[in-house]
């Protein structure tokens, strides 16, 4: 055994002399020795391939030029993917534990997922929808990421300053959300709206009192830009129609203070299959128009001030009857089953596409404020809400194929929708809606990004088609195939596909794309900080303070570790006793990582440099449990390893 430690430490020191001396140049292989022409016919590779390759390939050491912050769907996680190289860097543990990030396996990361049960219930999933990026005036500014959790109605915000989730919000008062995590352009709040209407507050209503008692919710989450957290206490919503909201947008620049909100069953059909009623899924399509919410949003933040407002659950809501009357909310028709609705980088439009129509249509701000300004109304709904018109409030409508649903802007005037049942991403211009170009993608495009694409400046060179299906495309893994992102160029006239890359985890909906340059991560944290609450932790613990500290049954272990070392390395303890381990890394080097576990305990951490952990446990069955450090960090990285030992109890 030792013998073979000792081999590995040579052969580690070998490694480490071979990479410390001058790079030596490749020996010619196939690579270097054949013409690329030579190559390509080997590798049965086209000029197009080729091109697409050499636009996208990112050397080692050399970074990506974006990155885009994809959700990860029902892994309830959210996708780090370096652009245009596609390479994923990593998955962020966010709804769901992550034990490479020791997210959800005994340390204060506990204590964010705990934030986000619902009902009474540990919910260790989330199907991820919509991640957005915190903006400054319209722009993104690379500081913090919000998330939402269709199945389980939450919203998480990520800090972008170690990736890493630092709380979870339940909504309170709806069962599902879909229309979130959208920010206002400067982060005031962060916008979630329910999907699947229900009693609000979550008590039981026989499902025949849909009208009267199911509701949809506009919530207004405030942020705390310099906590970094959501300010529960001091946020608020509107209590909507029970027309199933969908997707939604913030206004910026000329409709700043305002948020646009889809819907698509305002028929509010409520299924019964088995009683030979239509399902709701065709219920929901009889009506040729929809509404479109338009939210005043700073208006209803007046009303919150003056205390306008019911409490359901402890959330101050602006009833239904009060936003109707206090033109807070109207209604505008969209035709027909839409999903997506995007406001243009200059603010002045909305776009909206529908998923059994064949049109984007144009909504245009000005149109709609003077119509609500001259309260010129084409009626009310069943609730009161004012109708605007649908033909004076949009500029046109683009005839873009069958099921447009998503669009996204470049820095030219145009606009990319995806076209899910024709497959294909479909440009057009803005100024004249016609589609210029269409692109076939590999299959079922949902939503579609673009870099820097719902800032008010988006860069124009980049889209990437997040399709549903990839039949043809990677080699086969079993009945559930990979979701397939598609990088495509849009700085030339025509659109080139540049890459696909397989999304194995989840079935992403939306992603952001950013700058890299704009994201400023850490590399090591201060020593002692406690990355959830962003200070150091009172129990951090340096060289020399390392102890143990019995208190009654409480055992307080102050713990620190590195390389190759946890001191201290034998703990013991008596059945029953509360164990609270407090581990603090004293490394300060980049990238030297430990991780922690007690077998056997379900415990297991990630102690980047610097970072301080508190775990918290029952020794409740004696026995002999090996700790050990779970990445590789030194040569002597088998040795970091201790002993925590838990002595029976003594027979009475
Ligand atoms: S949704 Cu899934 S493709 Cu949740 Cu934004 Cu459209
Ligand atoms: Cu520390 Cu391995």
């Amino acid at each position: 055994m030792k013998k073979g430690i000792v081999a590995l430490g040579a052969a580690s020191a070998l490694l480490l002399a071979f990479a410390c001396s001058k790079p030596t140049p490749l020996k010619p292989d196939l690579g270097a020795s054949k013409s690329v022409k030579e190559l390509m016919a080997a590798r049965g590779l086209s000029e197009a391939d080729v091109e697409a390759a050499l636009r996208t390939y990112v050397p080692t050491g050399k970074s990506d030029d974006y990155m885009i912050f994809a959700s990860g769907g029902q892994s309830g996680q959210v996708l780090a993917i370096g652009a245009p190289s596609m390479r994923l860097l990593k998955v962020i543990g966010v709804f769901t534990p992550e034990p490479w990030q020791g997210y959800g396996y005994g340390g204060d990361g506990n204590a964010v997922l705990a934030g986000g049960n619902q009902m009474g219930k540990t919910i260790s999933w989330a199907d991820v929808h919509h991640p957005n990026l915190s903006e400054t005036n319209g722009d993104y500014d690379g500081q913090y990421l919000f998330v939402n959790d269709k199945a389980n109605a939450r919203v998480a915000v990520v800090d972008l300053k170690d990736f890493a989730t630092k709380q979870i919000v339940p909504n309170k008062l709806v069962m599902s959300d879909h229309g979130g995590a959208f920010v206002t352009p400067n982060t005031d709040y962060v916008i979630e709206t329910s999907q699947y209407p229900a009693p609000l507050g979550r008590e039981y209503v026989p499902i025949t009192e849909y009208k009267d008692k199911y509701r949809g919710l506009a919530m207004f989450w405030k942020f705390d830009r310099a906590a970094g957290r959501i300010d529960v206490a001091k946020s608020w919503a509107i209590e909507l129609p029970p027309y199933t909201q969908d997707l939604a947008d913030a206004g910026k620049l000329d409709s700043d203070g305002f948020v646009f909100i889809n819907s698509f069953n305002t028929e509010m059909a409520i299924g019964g299959t088995l009683e030979g009623k239509p399902p709701i899924e065709s219920g929901a399509s009889q009506n040729d128009m929809d509404y479109l919410h338009v939210i005043d949003w700073k208006k209803a933040e007046k009303l919150v001030a003056d205390g306008k407002t019911t409490d359901i659950k402890g959330v101050k809501v602006i009833s239904l009857t009060m936003a109707a009357q206090e033109g807070i909310l109207h209604l505008i028709g969209e035709p027909k089953s839409p999903h997506g609705v995007d406001v243009t980088p200059d603010g002045k439009e909305m776009v909206v596409g529908g998923k059994l129509d064949t049109h984007a249509t144009v909504y245009n701000f000005a149109k709609i404020k003077k119509l609500i300004d001259d309260k010129k109304y084409e009626g009310k709904d069943a609730y009161g809400v004012p109708i605007l018109n649908f033909q004076e409030s949009i500029r046109g409508q683009a005839e873009i194929g069958m099921g447009p649903l998503h669009t996204v802007y470049d820095n030219k005037g145009n606009a990319y929708t995806s076209v899910f049942l024709e497959s294909v991403v479909a440009k057009w211009s803005l100024k004249d809606l016609k589609v210029i170009e269409k692109v076939p993608v590999h299959y079922n495009i949902g939503h579609i990004l673009a870099a820097e694409g719902d800032t008010v400046s988006p860069d124009g060179n980049y889209v990437v088609a997040m399709n549903k299906m990839s039949m043809d495309r990677f080699s086969k893994v079993g009945p559930l195939y990979p979701q397939n992102f598609q990088l495509i160029d849009t700085t030339g006239d025509k659109m080139r596909m540049l890459v696909d890359m397989p999304i194995g985890i989840g079935e992403p909906h939306y992603s952001q794309m950013i700058k890299m340059d704009k994201l400023k991560p850490i590399s090591v944290y201060p020593l002692g900080e406690n990355p959830i609450t962003g200070k150091k932790d009172p129990s951090a613990t340096l060289a020399g303070q390392e102890k143990i500290v019995r208190n009654g049954t409480t055992v307080d272990v102050y713990m620190t570790a590195i390389r190759s070392h946890f001191t201290p390395d034998r703990i013991e303890v008596e059945e029953g006793d509360t164990v609270k381990l407090h581990i603090t890394s004293l490394e300060q080097s980049e990238d030297q990582t430990h991780g922690f576990t007690i077998n056997m305990m379900n415990i297991d951490l990630s102690l980047e440099p610097g970072k301080h952990e508190n775990v918290t446990f029952v020794a409740d069955t004696p026995g002999v449990y090996p700790m050990y450090c779970t990445e590789f960090c030194s040569a002597l990285h088998l040795e970091m390893a201790g002993y925590f030992l838990v002595k029976p109890k003594a027979k009475k």
